[in-house]
């Protein structure tokens, strides 16, 4: 309650009643006992993208590369609880995955599996904290694991290179400047992060690569999470700018990005190409002022005004002089008025 009633939690509602049944298992599950945690290891050894790299390619999160780790996890906790129920009469089981009534990281800390990282993520002595969190709430009563004795001793690195100062000294993050849901959360991002964003088209994994609980970690086994043939660890933001329905659903509906829509998607692609340094993203960036949805034109605006030059700038004038959206038309004023502050000088960077 005390963090959401501090904001950190930014668009994340926990009404009271959510709340409480989230710390109190046997509301979801009426005699429930244990809780069985579980980790799963996602880190691949693929080398990451470089999310600050002016790039026409748009960095993807680890734990997003493979399939999405709900349906994945789901699956295999399924099994568990047909396994248990078959075992002992009279038990029941609840999987909870992510989305599921229990606060994921609080239970497996107290189960043993690792300890809360100063990044807030939950780490593992055998995996870092490259782990999908899940569990299964269960009316069996079982032995309980003893919570580990371990901290991140003096190290802050994820604290000191957090891009946007997300990390707070508590051990806890304000996801209202925390990248992750920044390229998350659905409608207008904040003008001031957009640059930093870089070329991130969804999560960000600062605080995991710079951690060196993470260093020598041996790749996850599970084929499931290895990078996607249509995504892999960066995707091509032109084309994502400008996909059909159709496209959206075999890039990206197999895994964990796709829950917000195509249009979240879009957005961070105009934002990570206004960060393109490229000159390349220019016309696709105009053709995305015509798209249907105004959170897709605005933010390509602020990217046009980002690139500058006379095509941009005469791109953001025919928007101008159609656009009814007064979010949109902001928008274009800013771009304009940052491309004249730049001055004729300004050309764009190519590549
Ligand atoms: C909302 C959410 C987010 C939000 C807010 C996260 C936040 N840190 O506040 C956003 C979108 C920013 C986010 C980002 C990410 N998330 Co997230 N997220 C969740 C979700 C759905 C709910 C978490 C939540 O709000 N819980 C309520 C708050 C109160 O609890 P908490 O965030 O777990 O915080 C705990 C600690 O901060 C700790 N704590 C608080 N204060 C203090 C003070 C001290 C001194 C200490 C030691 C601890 C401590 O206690 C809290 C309660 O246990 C969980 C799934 C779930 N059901 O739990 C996944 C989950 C936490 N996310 C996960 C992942 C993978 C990520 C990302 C790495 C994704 C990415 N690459 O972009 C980033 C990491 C960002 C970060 N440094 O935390 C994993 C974490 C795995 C792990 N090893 O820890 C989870 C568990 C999903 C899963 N099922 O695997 N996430
Ligand atoms: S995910 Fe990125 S922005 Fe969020 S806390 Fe970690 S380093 Fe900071
Ligand atoms: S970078 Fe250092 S402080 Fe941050 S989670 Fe890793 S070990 Fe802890």
């Amino acid at each position: 309650m005390q963090r959401r009633d501090s904001g950190y939690l930014a668009g994340w509602h926990y009404p009271d009643g959510i709340i409480e049944t989230n710390c109190n298992p046997a509301r979801s599950l009426p005699g429930a006992r244990s809780i069985i945690c579980t980790a799963t290891s996602y880190f691949s050894d693929v080398v990451p993208h470089d999310p600050q790299a002016p790039s026409l390619r748009g960095a993807v999160s680890n734990y997003a590369w493979g399939q999405d780790y709900h349906r994945v996890l789901r699956r295999w906790l399924d099994e568990l609880a047909r396994f248990i129920c078959s075992e002992f009469s009279g038990a029941s089981c609840l999987p909870c995955v992510d989305t599921g009534p229990l606060v994921d990281r609080a239970a497996a800390v107290r189960a043993g599996i690792g300890w809360f990282g100063k990044s807030a993520n939950l780490l593992t002595r055998e995996f870092g904290s490259y782990v999908f969190l899940a569990e299964l709430i269960t009316t069996l009563e079982l032995e309980p694991d003893e919570p580990l004795h371990a901290n991140c001793g003096q190290c802050v690195e994820c604290v000191v290179q957090c891009p946007t100062g997300a990390i707070l000294s508590d051990g806890a993050v304000d996801a209202r400047r925390c990248i992750s849901d920044l390229t998350q959360a659905k409608g207008v991002i904040p003008r001031e992060w957009r640059k930093v964003i870089g070329n991130r088209l969804w999560g960000c994994d600062t605080c995991q690569t710079v951690c060196p609980v993470n260093d020598r970690k041996a790749a996850a086994r599970h084929d499931e999470f290895a990078p996607l043939p249509d995504v892999g660890t960066a995707v091509d933001l032109v084309a994502v700018l400008s996909m059909t329905k159709a496209q959206f659903r075999q890039w990206f509906g197999p895994t964990a990005m796709a829950w917000r829509g195509k249009a979240t998607l879009q957005r961070n692609a105009a934002v990570a190409l206004g960060n393109s340094q490229d000159e390349r993203a220019v016309a696709p960036l105009s053709r995305a002022l015509h798209d249907r949805k105004p959170v897709v034109r605005g933010h390509a605006a602020w990217a046009l005004g980002e690139l500058g030059g006379e095509q941009a700038q005469s791109a953001l004038r025919a928007l101008l002089a159609r656009e009814s959206d007064a979010w949109v038309r902001d928008e274009a004023l800013e771009a304009l008025n940052k491309c004249s502050q730049e001055g004729e000088s300004h050309e764009p960077r190519v590549q």
